[in-house]
């Protein structure tokens, strides 16, 4: 048997959960590895040396020794190269029609990791406004492209597996922003679409209760795993587990709690 491509990843990435979506749809979840990366430690000097000194994941390793790098890039490789139906569009309309929905996942993905690092008051409405702004655009997308829905296409595909681990992870503006999408004509389409993918069996690596718990460093200003000043921990330790920690307080602007409020000593 031919050896496995190796995914190295940090548990809960949204970037490689879009690598889980695609096999979970495939029924092919063993074909490839995971390595998992433990973000809180420095990080083994042989992986960095394979994927040249940069740091960010996943990174995917071929059976012959090559190395990819960029979520997007290895998932529409495995998409081609795992054995199975493309979950790509096969028509090249259709599919330039998904490449600009996936095109705009950038801008979006920003706007919200922005939304929950910052840390000034003054700068919430911006940061809402902006990302309104972004599901209006996708709404309008959806409109021209499949008003009837509720995914792009028929059935949830590339489009969906880019998206849907960011619309989980913006549980996290739910939960920190008490952010929700306004009701609306502007945004029932993107509503509807967001709901469906959030919904799909496929997605359902990550719980809203694990990606508030494990992201409350970042609605501290604290990104891939930094300590927040006066801790110890980061939200993103292995150990306790988050199931056996408690919610965290929901206001981000009352300042931060501590590594035992958080349930991490
Ligand atoms: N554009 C990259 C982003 C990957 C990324 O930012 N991954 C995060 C984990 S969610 C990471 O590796 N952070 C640690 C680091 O950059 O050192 C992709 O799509 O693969």
């Amino acid at each position: 048997m031919t050896k496995k491509p190796i995914v190295y990843h940090i548990p809960v990435c949204p970037f490689s959960q879009r690598l889980e979506i695609l096999l979970a749809l495939r029924g092919t979840p063993e074909a490839v590895e995971f390595r998992v990366v433990d973000i809180t430690r420095p990080r083994d000097p042989e992986l960095l040396r394979k994927t040249r000194g940069t740091t960010a994941l996943p990174v995917l390793e071929t059976s012959d020794g090559r190395i990819l790098k960029e979520s997007l890039v290895i998932l529409r490789y495995l998409d081609e190269a795992l054995p199975g139906g493309p979950l790509r569009r096969v028509d090249p309309f259709e599919h330039a029609v998904e490449s600009m929905l996936i095109a705009r996942e950038g801008a979006f993905t920003t706007a919200g990791y922005l939304f929950v690092l910052n840390q000034d008051r003054d700068q919430r409405a911006g940061h809402r406004d902006k990302l309104l702004g972004l599901y209006r655009d996708i709404d309008g997308f959806l409109c021209e492209h499949s008003p009837e829905g509720p995914f792009l296409f028929e059935d949830f595909g590339l489009a969906e597996a880019v998206f849907t681990p960011m619309f989980k992870r913006f549980w996290f503006l739910d939960y920190y922003e008490g952010f929700a999408l306004p009701e609306g004509p502007e945004y029932d389409r993107v509503r509807r679409w967001r709901a469906a993918c959030m919904a799909h069996p496929a997605t359902d690596q990550v719980s809203e209760e694990e990606i508030v718990k494990l992201y409350y460093d970042y609605a501290m200003g604290a990104g891939n795993g930094a300590l927040v000043e006066g801790r110890k921990m980061s939200s993103f330790a292995f150990e306790p587990h988050w199931r056996d920690r408690p919610m965290p307080p929901r206001d981000k602007y009352a300042g931060s709690a501590s590594d035992a409020v958080l349930g991490l000593v």
